[in-house]
């Protein structure tokens, strides 16, 4: 059978189906790692995901490898520019994830200006008989202002209009078919709305585009809600806002050095805290995991692949 090396454990329905095609060597197992890649010197196929991801140093140490199929749409974990460079192709799982994660977002957004996991704490500490919990904000009529009006950005924005929300929408160009007002300015799409909403990936443009410029644009009375990636906003200057209330509030799924993050944040009563669950449903884990198989069953077979990048 074919071999393929994996960096990080993946959903057990993936792991059986790349059984059936593949033999797999688990990285993560290895305790010597430099005897384990020196045995995988002529295998040609790597399944990695978003955060395990492939640099350059590992591709050298793996030079047959031709093809890497990764577990995810965003592909800052993996340095492309070397692979191509190396003549090794890269996939990764775009579109079947976008409803779960424009789900995450609005149930998020809902959370925080809804106070849903305040108020549960409420009524589980028996707190509700001695009297009602304090009102709330509401979406309706509210403006919301996607940052990255990409294949996720538009499905929030669909269901945004759903819940009567306004829509605007921040990103490099205008999208001349959206029907969503363009704001080439994303401080002044800031000043403008209540939510920001971003969803953009990580890259050298996009790291600490949300800085203090724009979350004081937000201002006391807007909140961010970030399912892209942690970078992307200045997580201390948003963590000092949050605490003085120069910025309303944040319902965060991502963090610059997640899994870590300041205790700080557990502190804060206008943050909704979640462990990257943008694509976290069993659903969609599992098309996520059959695109990865495809991907590699396609190369294997020098088919073309289902997804490439670049
Ligand atoms: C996953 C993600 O958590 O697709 C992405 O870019 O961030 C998530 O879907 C991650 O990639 C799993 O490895």
């Amino acid at each position: 059978m074919t071999d393929l090396i994996m960096t990080a454990p993946m959903p057990p329905k993936v792991m059986e189906d790349l059984a059936e095609h593949f033999t797999i060597h688990k990285l993560w197992e290895a305790e010597d790692k430099a005897a384990f890649l020196a045995e995988c010197s002529q295998v040609e196929f790597m399944a990695t995901g978003g955060h395990s991801g492939c640099d350059a140093a590992l591709m050298d140490a793996l030079p047959s490898l031709r093809t890497i199929s990764s577990f995810g749409v965003g592909y800052d974990g993996i340095d492309v520019k070397a692979a191509h460079e190396r003549g090794i192709n890269v996939t990764n799982t775009p579109d079947v994830l976008n409803d779960a994660v424009a789900e995450l977002a609005m149930g998020m957004m809902l959370a925080l200006c809804r106070r849903i996991v305040d108020a549960d704490k409420f009524v589980r500490e028996g707190k509700w008989p001695d009297g009602g919990y304090a009102l709330t904000g509401e979406l309706t009529g509210a403006k919301v202002g996607i940052l990255g009006l990409g294949r996720i950005g538009k499905e929030i924005a669909r269901r945004a209009q759903v819940f009567k929300m306004q829509v605007a929408y921040h990103g490099r160009n205008k999208q001349p078919y959206e029907p969503y007002e363009y704001y080439s300015d994303l401080t002044e799409m800031a000043k403008d709305v209540d939510w920001i909403i971003a969803v953009v990936p990580d890259n050298p443009a996009t790291r600490k585009l949300v800085n203090r410029d724009v979350l004081h644009a937000l201002g006391p009375n807007g909140a961010i809600v970030n399912l892209g990636r942690g970078t992307l906003i200045d997580e201390e200057v948003m963590l000092e806002m949050l605490k003085s209330g120069e910025l309303g509030g944040a319902a965060l799924d991502v963090f610059d050095q997640e899994p870590k993050m300041s205790p700080e944040f557990w502190e804060l009563p206008n943050v909704v805290l979640s462990p990257h669950q943008g694509s976290a449903t069993v659903k969609t884990r599992i098309a996520m995991g059959d695109m990865v198989v495809e991907n590699l069953i396609r190369a294997k077979d020098n088919r073309p692949l289902l997804s490439p990048i670049g």
